[in-house]
């Protein structure tokens, strides 16, 4: 039995959802308020000191950083395999988890505060609160470019250059689907960097972002709806936000896309 710490709806949790689920792998879900600011609960900072989850608990031992938790799980539990066989076409899958942790999740975590959560945090949030709450996060360049976001919105240069991150993702994606074949990025096989990216498109979806890929790449469409029908994703997203709610985030990302698009095609 694994204890997995995490937020529904947050992209990294997603990802390690989506192995336990493809594996089969029975886990209990402690559900962290991001929006209330659960994640520093001094309880929870000694499980993961980053303030940040997911974390898993397994064999007495407490384990972060999703990518690094998603190797481990398909390590420890083999089957079915979600690494290819061939270590080039390994070295080639893991180029998606390097680069979500190294600038992809950023860009997303940007964007999705620039959309949606400045609201639902500044309506969940006393104004002398906010300014406490940048200034508990332990990275202070994100603090910062929460910072900018609240001053410019959709016009910030930060949120330009992570939206354009994102579609260099969907560019990544796409150009491995033209070369492995499909119906997955690494071709016959469903692996890890499926399982890593699936969220991330996901949440472009959820704002209403999906004419970043729904007029110009009939592959990644292709792909996604294979995704979305996968037993694993069914059991790790079954949906459980209120309707309510993701028709305001929706129809808070469709308010901006007109803008977006330009920033995009800038
Ligand atoms: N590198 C970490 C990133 C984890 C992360 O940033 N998680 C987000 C949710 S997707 C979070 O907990 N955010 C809390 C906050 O920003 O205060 C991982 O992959 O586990």
């Amino acid at each position: 039995m694994i204890e997995l710490y995490q937020a529904f709806q947050s992209t990294c949790s997603a990802k390690v959802r989506l192995v336990l689920e493809e594996k089969g792998i029975d886990y209990t879900e402690h559900d962290i308020d991001l929006m209330k600011g659960e994640q520093f609960n001094p309880d929870y900072v000694k499980l993961n000191p980053k303030a940040v989850v997911p974390t898993i608990i397994h064999d007495g031992r407490i384990l972060t950083e999703s990518s690094l938790i998603m190797e481990y799980l398909d390590d420890k539990f083999p089957a079915p395999a979600m690494k290819p066989s061939d270590p080039y076409l390994v070295y080639r899958m893991r180029h998606f988890p390097k680069w979500l942790d190294e600038v992809g999740h950023a860009h997303t975590n940007l964007v999705t505060f620039t959309v949606i959560h400045r609201y639902e945090i500044v309506e969940a949030t006393a104004p002398d609160e906010l300014e406490k709450r940048l200034a508990r996060l332990p990275d202070r360049a994100k603090a910062e470019r929460q910072r900018q976001i609240l001053e410019h919105g959709v016009g910030a240069d930060v949120f330009k250059t992570a939206i354009k991150g994102m579609d260099t993702l969907l560019g990544m994606i796409d150009a491995h689907l033209d070369e492995f074949g499909g119906p997955w990025i690494m071709g016959d096989q469903y692996t890890l960097a499926d399982a890593a990216v699936t969220s991330y498109v996901l949440r472009l979806e959820v704002i209403g972002f999906d004419g970043m890929w729904m007029e110009s790449r009939p592959r990644l469409t292709q792909w996604f709806d294979a995704i979305k029908a996968r037993p694993n994703f069914r059991g790790a997203m079954s949906p459980r936000t209120p309707a309510q709610q993701l028709e305001s985030r929706r129809a808070r990302g469709e308010a901006v896309w007109p803008e977006v698009r330009v920033a995009l095609a800038a």
